[in-house]
């Protein structure tokens, strides 16, 4: 079996070798994101260099607690995505274009399509201020009342995107994520036959800390029609 890491690195290299090619040789030069960065005052927004959107855990309460999912996720402007459950060790990878894989083994959405046979995973995520909690709550017993056949929350963005890509639940939303929570998994969700979605429909924007990454577009739009929206400071806010 092909090492998923291997071929990983081997594309970024590539892609580092092209943009060279193309800019003159110009040394390439690699941007990073990352959730220790940006609290550390570095900046939040894209640009037209390579860059690495890192969280070395995603689920850091879960980390804390000795709880059960621990996440690793890197991307590369959504080129490839890697999400890495240590506790478990799965290697979750995605190259657009090329499916997504776990462990070498391919990923595909499951195929449910009925909202009230569906397994919908959420966070209640680290904003305490009462009136988001009270959002949330309301989002979550509308979703449960649908019904859905259940609702879970592994405690990492990644890693319920992930259980996505594998056909474990149909659908997870959730509002307060970060772009280093959510950028490898999205590629994850798409290159397993998912669909990305913002809260309110149309296009997810990974900088508007929004998401809902479903198994369809029926599923995650009976969720549009559910979830109370409200809107976060974007993490590319100046
Ligand atoms: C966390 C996510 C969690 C979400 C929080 C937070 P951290 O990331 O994994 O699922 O609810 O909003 O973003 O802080 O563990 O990297």
């Amino acid at each position: 079996m092909a090492d998923p890491w291997e071929s990983t690195m081997d594309h970024a290299v590539a892609i580092a070798r092209k943009a060279g090619e193309t800019s003159s040789h110009v040394p390439v030069c690699f941007r990073f994101i990352g959730e220790e960065s940006v609290a550390a005052g570095e900046s939040c927004i894209l640009s037209d260099s390579p860059t690495w959107i890192i969280d070395p855990i995603d689920g850091t309460t879960n980390f804390v607690h000795t709880h059960l999912t621990v996440t690793s996720t890197l991307d590369l402007q959504v080129e490839f995505g890697v999400v890495y459950s240590c506790i478990e060790d799965k290697m979750f990878t995605a190259r657009r274009g090329r499916g997504a894989f776990c462990n070498g083994e391919p990923l595909q959405v499951s195929q449910q399509k009925a909202v009230e046979q569906a397994i919908v995973a959420t966070e209640f995520g680290s904003d305490r201020d009462p009136e988001v909690v009270d959002k949330i709550f309301q989002s979550l017993r509308n979703v449960l009342c649908l019904p859905v056949h259940g609702v879970r929350g592994a405690g990492s963005a990644a890693m319920n995107m992930c259980l996505v890509a594998s056909g474990c639940v149909e659908a997870y939303y959730e509002i307060g994520v970060h772009v280093w929570d959510v950028a490898a998994a999205s590629l994850i969700v798409s290159e397993a036959g998912g669909v990305l979605m913002d809260v309110e429909g149309g296009e997810v924007d990974l900088m508007s800390r929004r998401i809902i990454a479903a198994n369809s577009k029926t599923v995650a739009e009976r969720l549009v029609k559910t979830i109370v929206a409200f809107s976060p400071p974007r993490d590319d806010a100046a």
